[in-house]
């Protein structure tokens, strides 16, 4: 077994084998020694015709997915990666809502995969070729043809042009690959990156920006002694899947315990949670709180001042750290006990003309009257006679079964996420935005044998941190926790599933419709 090391907020499965090669132990190696590396913001190549619109022009990208070597710490030797362009996480996208552009991904990576395919998972047979890519934009309100449908992959030397119309509220998205069956190999090997979208509401606070606004995209990886990246592997040969992949190696921005100098004024960080399966719990060494102005899909209605941060896979965390009171001092960035980053506070002589507004921006509550459809959706664990895990499903149902869930378009539903397993699953809907109306306690058991929901609890509210828009929500164990959705945008095809990419490659995603009204 190999251990992550870490402490985490949810049951762990550990059926893992031994790894064949010596594995790193970050713990032994010198911290702070590496900046931060700030991702570039993308420069668009030239305008192209908007599909919607050929009369007009739109900014046209080329994101080229290419084999690249990193030094993800000064004293390891390059780690072999796939990255956009020349790096991973790839460049920042940023534009303004309604300002559509083109992105072309293109699939310049090489024919073989370096990490392990497992080839009964569904969509990942031997007879497709190993490497394939189909980049998903974590939080956008696309059309489905360009929504990166998982079925949609393509190999190398292939690529897709997609259309993002960016007609939604100033938020940080991101963009990472979703091929049926490969994603969370495709995602460790680094197809993963940041795409802002600004507005005039988030103008108007006067908020840090500039190099006083930056994005942390937080991950967890495994390396062999060599510096390259190691993905376990079950102790059955014939069925390598592992339930969930935690390293012990926790890097920001491509970099392991990297360094930020910064000023004593305030900061906006726009925290992503890229990690394949593990949970964050952020805080910072000096028990400083920190202010969090914006959720998943933009900004709270006002600061909720925190001195943890729970962040699951996929969720993102607009912050504002003030360190005017910290000139000189050397933060630690923690996940629980375990250092990520470390901030070297200036003494400096600064003015800060930022602001924090105490409010932000208004998130109307939408009526639970207006819901014309309430699902029951349980989130189910599949295991083998040793009570391994096999299989996670949604709803009973594989991804090849046919469609259940079918929203018209424009009207709210309510979704009840009923989870009969012992894992906290971060469930994300394509295409839409939602509200959490509150988790409440049942019993599990009953409901497996009976079909009766029975709650041992009281409804509990969001916290105060989640009471904004969102598109991923923990779905925690014993729990139903109850969304409320308006399906906008497109009608078509998209998927919901679990952001445990581990669970979502077996089976633990659905595809579901958008349909017109009649
Ligand atoms: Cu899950």
């Amino acid at each position: 077994m190999i251990s992550a090391g870490l402490m985490l907020p949810q049951a762990m499965h550990t059926r893992q084998t031994p790894p064949v090669r010596p594995l790193l132990n970050p713990n032994l190696l010198a911290q702070f020694v590496d900046p931060l590396p700030i991702p570039e913001v993308a420069r668009s190549s030239g305008y192209r015709p908007s599909p919607v619109d050929p009369g007009a022009k739109l900014p046209y990208y080329r994101f080229a997915m290419r084999q690249i070597e990193s030094k993800v710490h000064r004293d390891m030797k390059p780690t072999q990666l796939w990255g956009f362009g020349s790096t991973s996480p790839g460049p920042t996208i940023e534009t303004r809502s309604g300002q559509g552009l083109l992105v072309e991904w293109a699939n310049e990576l090489p024919t073989t995969h370096f990490l392990p395919i497992d080839h009964n998972i569904h969509g990942a047979e031997a007879d497709k070729p190993e490497v394939r890519a189909v980049i998903h934009l974590h939080g956008a309100k696309a059309p489905p043809e360009s929504d990166g449908y998982p079925e949609n992959w393509y190999s190398s030397g292939k690529s897709a042009l997609y259309y993002y119309p960016n007609n939604q509220d100033a938020a940080m998205l991101w963009y990472h690959d979703h091929t049926l069956g490969i994603n969370r190999l495709n995602v460790v090997a680094g197809l993963l990156g940041v795409f802002l979208i600004r507005d005039s509401v988030e103008d108007s606070l006067n908020l840090p920006s500039g190099k006083y606004e930056i994005p942390l995209v937080i991950y967890d990886r495994m390396f062999d002694e060599q510096g390259q990246l190691y993905y376990p592997v079950s102790p059955d040969q014939k069925a390598p899947w592992i339930p969930e992949y935690f390293g012990n190696a926790i890097l920001v921005n491509g970099k392991l315990f990297p360094c930020l100098e910064v000023e004593p004024r305030r900061y906006r960080f726009r925290v992503l949670n890229g990690a394949n399966g593990r949970f964050f719990h952020l805080s910072l060494s000096n028990g400083q709180t920190f202010q969090q102005i914006g959720t998943d899909q933009g900004l709270l209605p006002t600061p909720v001042s925190l001195d943890h941060l729970l962040l699951a896979p996929s969720e993102r965390a607009d912050l504002v750290v003030d360190f005017a009171d910290h000139a000189g001092e050397q933060i630690i960035v923690k996940n629980d006990a375990f250092t990520v980053m470390q901030f070297r506070v200036s003494r400096a002589k600064t003015t800060d003309p930022s602001s924090l507004p105490s409010t932000l921006r208004p998130v109307p509550r939408i009526p639970e009257s207006e819901a014309i459809k309430t699902r029951m959706l349980p989130l189910v664990e599949i295991d083998d006679r040793a009570q391994n895990p096999v299989t996670m499903l949604l709803n009973h149902a594989h991804w090849k079964m046919p469609v259940t869930e079918d929203p018209v378009l424009n009207s709210v539903e309510i979704w009840n996420l009923v989870n009969l397993t012992d894992d906290s699953h971060p469930i994300h809907l394509h295409l839409v935005r939602f509200q959490i109306l509150d988790r409440r306690r049942f019993e599990p058991f009953f409901y497996k044998n009976e079909g009766i929901l029975k709650y041992t609890g009281a409804p509990v509210p969001p916290d105060a941190n989640e009471a904004g828009w969102k598109d991923t929500v923990r779905a925690d164990p014993g729990m139903v926790t109850r969304i409320i959705v308006r399906f906008e945008g497109f009608v078509g095809r998209y998927v919901w599933h679990c952001h445990i990419l581990e669970h979502e490659d077996n089976e633990m995603m659905r595809p579901y419709d958008v349909i017109a009204a009649r």
